[in-house]
């Protein structure tokens, strides 16, 4: 049967008469309009968090029905109003959406106190991040270290709070609150006059972005990994990532495996070789260090002047292997076009950029990487785009639960793009190597 309703208002904490909407129906009609409303302004709701939502405030969930709700961002009031909960400067003046995170939502939050360029409001993702103590307690363990470095004789134009992440705490002096929905929130400084890039346009970039990931791992090397907890479990375990796949594919949840049936091929060939960095590790030969995990390169931000100032995103700090760093920030700054490129002829290598980033990458990392670490690092270049691709692949097979999507094939698109990349690796990899052991040669005269 065919049910199609729109409701409101829903006596949703977060959500009020005026900004959402949903809509049940059969999954081929409901996909379709909420892709349409996807695509407008103030629609960022996930469909997991969606799917919750209903279940949560009607107590029961239609199995072959497929739930979209559409919300706006939060009510704007009702985030000034948290924004207010915590131990800011002034008076709020002003709240706005803000950056391009696939996970968690953030709010850039103005004030009319001195001395403040602004701030950050972020709702952490507890679907996703399910130990948000967890998450709060890595970030400001390394926000501390960090700082403690940094404090430290030396160079120090630049100062401290404008290097590394300042957490502001509730006025009841904790790390986050949670709302009355069950919502997990936090709040940072905004760093002002600064940018990041999705895409990379110049080697200074490159090179000042390999200089902030390595100086990143340098300072935190000498913290005990036994510190930090592991907040989102095997998360670049590629063996794991597989499994997780092949239950997708044998569940079909939303009917479209057949959809995906040359990327899965693509997926499958290429699987053994993927496994060299867990072997690796398994037989003791490369070292578990404290990790970035996402380093995107627009979690890097540089200065006015392309000067790198500040690693953000502290979410998935965890323990990890250089590799997985590397490989990623490899994968966003190697690629000429976006991570989900619809036009397949697009995606090509900038090497330029790479050697720029393998140059500033080694000036810091030089200082503590193995010779094994070193090796495993072109592994990481070719793993972590099919790690990324197999990631959007299950997501897209059971249904677009973990990513924000934008419209029905989205997460297809973003596996197309990523194998293309991983292709194109494959195709330049003897040129990458020769460039990683030009730059090594360098630092062992
Ligand atoms: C997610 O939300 P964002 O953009 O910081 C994801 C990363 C992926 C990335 C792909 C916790 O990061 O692992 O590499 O999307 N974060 C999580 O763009 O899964
Ligand atoms: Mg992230």
């Amino acid at each position: 049967m065919t049910r199609c309703w729109l409701h409101r208002p829903l006596h949703w904490n977060l959500l009020s008469p005026s900004n959402c909407l949903i809509i049940a129906a059969p999954a081929p009609i409901s996909r379709r309009l909420w892709g349409l409303f996807y695509a407008m302004p103030g629609f960022p709701l996930s469909e997991n968090s969606a799917n919750d939502c209903v279940r949560k405030r009607y107590g029961y969930y239609f199995s072959n029905v497929h739930i979209a709700l559409m919300m706006r961002n939060f009510n704007l009031e009702q985030v000034s109003a948290l924004a207010s909960r915590f131990d800011i400067e002034g008076n709020v003046t002003d709240v706005s959406p803000f950056g391009s995170g696939h996970i968690n939502d953030t709010y850039r939050v103005l004030t009319d106190g001195y001395n403040t360029d602004g701030y950050l409001l972020q709702r952490v993702n507890h679907h996703v991040f399910k130990n948000v103590k967890a998450v709060m307690e890595n970030m400001q363990l390394v926000i501390r270290h960090l700082k403690e470095k940094y404090r430290q004789p030396g160079d120090q134009t630049v100062p401290v709070e404008k290097k590394v992440l300042t957490l502001i705490p509730t006025r009841e002096n904790d790390p986050y609150l949670v709302d009355d929905a069950g919502n997990f929130w936090r709040m940072l400084i905004l760093l002002a006059d600064t940018r990041s890039y999705d895409i990379v346009e110049t080697p200074q970039q490159a090179r000042e972005g390999g200089r902030a990931f390595g100086q990143f791992q340098r300072l935190l090397s000498d913290l005990d990994v036994g510190n930090i907890h592991e907040v989102l479990p095997d998360f670049h375990h590629i063996g794991k990532r597989l499994d997780k796949l092949n239950h997708a594919v044998a569940a079909d949840p939303v009917n479209r495996v057949a959809q995906a049936s040359a990327e899965l091929a693509a997926i499958k060939c290429r699987e053994r070789r993927m496994h060299t960095i867990l072997d690796l590790a398994a037989d003791g030969i490369l070292p578990i260090r404290i990790t970035h995990n996402d380093t995107k390169f627009n979690n890097v931000l540089l200065d006015m002047q392309d000067k790198a100032q500040c690693v953000i995103d502290l979410d998935t700090v965890m323990p990890g292997y250089v590799a997985y760093d590397f490989g990623d920030a490899i994968r966003t700054i190697i690629n000429r076009a976006a991570e989900d490129e619809a036009d397949l002829s697009k995606i090509t290598l900038n090497i330029p950029l790479f050697e720029a980033y393998v140059s500033g990458y080694f000036e810091e990392a030089h200082y503590f990487l193995t010779a094994e670490e070193v090796s495993s690092l072109i592994e990481g270049v070719l793993l972590l785009p099919y790690m990324q691709a197999v990631r959007f692949l299950t997501d897209f097979l059971e249904g677009d639960h973990y990513y924000k999507v934008h419209h029905a094939d989205h997460n297809l698109q973003r596996t197309r793009a990523q194998l293309r990349l991983v292709e194109q690796l494959e195709v330049h990899e003897p040129e990458l190597r020769e460039i990683i052991d030009r730059v090594v040669r360098q630092y062992q005269k």
